[in-house]
């Protein structure tokens, strides 16, 4: 029961829902017999990019690692999934590239700043908008929209179950080994 592996990439604001969708996402194909491996902040700024901060300089080299890792990942046969702001275009796009035609999924976490910053689940936009945190996507960085990203997922409108569904609705449709 071979399947072609793939990263499925997600960007978007902080607190658009990366996380939850990711976790979700991955809870699906684990029950699907599809071996994953998530790759989010937890696990790479504490470890693998604990020297890097939010400056452009650092999310580039950030997002550059994290690519990396996720291209041994599926070289290796594991589907990827990985949840970070990756704000920069170029960046997403060097991304890509390390893949082969097919193997990159960018799935674009739309949600309107006013409803994250609504959300704000860790206070951190409330303190980006005090002065106490620099650098904070959406207020005081540069958030750069997908032009062309494979799946929209509008996570103002849809709920987790629907959106999961055609994420992975899309992934079937790619061609087998
Ligand atoms: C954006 C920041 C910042 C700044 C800390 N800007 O909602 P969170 O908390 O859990 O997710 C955000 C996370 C962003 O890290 P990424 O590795 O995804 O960013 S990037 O892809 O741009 O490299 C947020 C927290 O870290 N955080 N400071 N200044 N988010």
């Amino acid at each position: 029961n071979k399947h072609k592996s793939f990263v499925v990439w997600f960007t978007g604001l902080s607190a658009s829902g990366k996380s939850t969708l990711s976790n979700a996402l991955e809870c699906k194909l684990h029950e699907m017999g599809i071996r994953t491996y998530l790759l989010d902040g937890d696990n790479v700024r504490q470890g693998l990019c604990k020297d890097l901060g939010f400056s452009e300089e650092d999310r580039k080299e950030n997002i550059r690692r994290i690519a990396e890792v996720a291209k041994l990942f599926v070289d290796a046969g594991i589907v990827v999934i990985t949840a970070f702001i990756s704000p920069y275009r170029a960046d997403r796009e060097m991304a890509r590239r390390l893949f082969k035609p097919g193997e990159f999924i960018e799935v674009y976490v739309k949600c309107p700043l006013h409803e994250c910053e609504r959300r704000d689940p860790k206070g951190l936009y409330r303190k980006a908008r005090s002065g106490k945190i620099s650098n904070f996507t959406g207020i005081t960085a540069p958030y750069e929209e997908p032009e062309q990203p494979e799946i929209i997922v509008d996570t103002h409108k849809s709920n987790v179950e629907d959106a999961v569904e055609r994420i992975i609705s899309y992934l079937k449709t790619i061609k087998k080994d």
